[in-house]
């Protein structure tokens, strides 16, 4: 891809009306623009990003064996009155009226219309566990969108349901999540920590909230710093190892606002361990048991007997996850922002110094690029006659973890290459290759 084709429409200054970073840089280097409150086009650079997270956050459903579904976001109003939340929901719900008078909604999550699927082919307890995700957009009619794409009315989500036969079972399925969660957020280069936390308008009354920690997130948190040293690389989908796993975390105080008491807090957590901060939520799981199963009438047969399912749910802010590894990535002092590399825009710059009549560094540049995508590794040209240093803050700017310069000090077949914070090597072009493709193994 060369830059002079592509769609960045970088911005000279910081946007003014953007008060965190996140939201700065994303609309500073375009990418994404509001079309109108709280809701986002995303362009290529931001939608390349999500995309890759979605696809992360897609692997680590399906290796807990989660399967794939996609419902829509219009929803009807009905089975929202049976679960008895059509009036609790209240005005963060877009409500529609179709050509024929029904009532029908922008789904802001979906456990009614899933256990709607759910109940009208699942009949005996022998299917059990079904585990079902899907990401789609939800619109919550926020009273105070803000922030850009972390707390807008319309954003990606990827919510999961559980159907278990019995709480034991359910808590199985809700610990294989807890351990999903921790794997993803790992490959997506965050420390986000559990938290125990309030269930909200989704119910049941055990919830854990993933929380990366962010001077500009919006909850508080009260945890014990023991808890940043925790290592998730379990990998076993067992009843027991899983329980080991969540308990090792439940060991330590770690709690939302509406979870905290100042007493508890003091007791529990020695003074040199307490940590009062804020953070950013990126992912919601909720156990809340026959919620909707028993007014929907969601039931299996168990030897005769009927028994209503035991359900669970489990959300990923997947577009939220772009403004949070920026407030989490963003170096403040150097003004630099680098993105993982899983899930950076492109893995590399290639910026060719372009003299008037002379295409020597864009044809060198070509072949590199060609050469880049024989290994995997998605490169950009800068073919604009931008000069080098311009060039250089641009991609400061844009964050993409490599840089491969072709300037006056290409000697042969050596190139200065760097990684955006790092300092400039001397060399050959396999060797940047290999340094590449061993930050994307790791
Ligand atoms: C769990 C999945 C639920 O909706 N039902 C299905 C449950 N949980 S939640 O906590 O309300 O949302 C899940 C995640 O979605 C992100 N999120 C948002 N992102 C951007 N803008 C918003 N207004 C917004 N609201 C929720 C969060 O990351 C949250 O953890």
């Amino acid at each position: 891809m060369y830059f002079s084709k592509s769609f960045v429409p970088i911005l000279k200054n910081n946007p003014t009306e953007a008060k965190i970073k996140s939201h700065q840089l994303m609309l500073r280097v375009g990418m994404i623009k509001q079309s109108s409150a709280g809701i986002y086009s995303w362009l290529p650079l931001g939608f390349k990003v999500m995309k890759k997270i979605e696809q992360i956050v897609r692997e680590e459903q399906d290796r807990i064996g989660v399967q794939e579904i996609l419902m829509p976001t219009i929803q009807s109003s009905e089975i929202w009155k049976e679960s008895g939340r059509y009036d609790d929901y209240g005005e963060e719900m877009l409500r529609i009226k179709d050509r024929q008078d029904r009532e029908m909604l922008y789904g802001p999550t979906n456990e009614e219309l899933v256990t709607e699927i759910f109940r009208s082919s699942i009949k005996s307890y022998k299917s059990l566990p079904q585990l079902l995700y899907h990401i789609q957009w939800k619109f919550r009619d926020e009273l105070r969108p803000r922030f850009g794409i972390m707390r807008c009315r319309e954003f990606y989500m990827k919510d999961a349901y559980s159907f278990d036969i019995n709480d034991d079972e359910a808590l199985f399925s809700y610990n294989k999540f807890f351990l999903s969660y921790l794997r993803t957020f790992k490959r997506l280069n965050l420390s986000a920590i559990p938290m125990a936390a309030d269930t909200g308008p989704i119910g049941g009354n055990l919830s854990h909230e993933f929380i990366i920690l962010a001077d500009t997130g919006e909850s508080k948190i009260y945890t014990d710093k023991r808890i940043f040293n925790l290592n998730s690389s379990s990998t076993i989908l067992e009843k027991s190892s899983l329980n080991n796993l969540r308990q090792q975390y439940e060991k330590f105080y770690s709690v939302t606002d509406e979870k905290f008491d100042q007493k508890e807090f003091d007791k529990i957590v020695p003074e040199e361990f307490r940590v009062n901060t804020k953070g950013i939520e990126v992912g919601h799981i909720f156990y809340f048991g026959d919620k909707y199963s028993k007014p929907m009438n969601a039931a299996v047969d168990f030897n005769g007997k009927k028994e209503f399912v035991k359900m669970g749910s489990y959300g990923i802010g997947v577009s939220r996850l772009v403004g949070a590894i920026i407030e989490a990535k963003y170096n403040d002092k150097d003004e630099i922002m680098k993105w993982p590399i899983s899930v950076a825009p492109y893995h590399c710059s290639i910026i060719p110094m372009i003299k008037k009549n002379d295409t020597t560094n864009l044809e060198k540049s070509n072949k590199i690029f060609e050469y880049f995508k024989s290994k995997n590794i998605d490169a950009i040209i800068d073919d604009t006659e931008e000069n080098i240093s311009a060039k250089i803050r641009k991609f400061n700017l844009i964050g993409i973890p490599y840089q491969l310069i072709l300037g006056n000090k290409t000697e042969g077949d050596l190139f200065e290459f760097k990684e955006i914070n790092g300092e400039t090597q001397k060399l050959s072009i396999e060797d940047a290759v290999s340094q590449i493709l061993k930050a994307k193994s790791n």
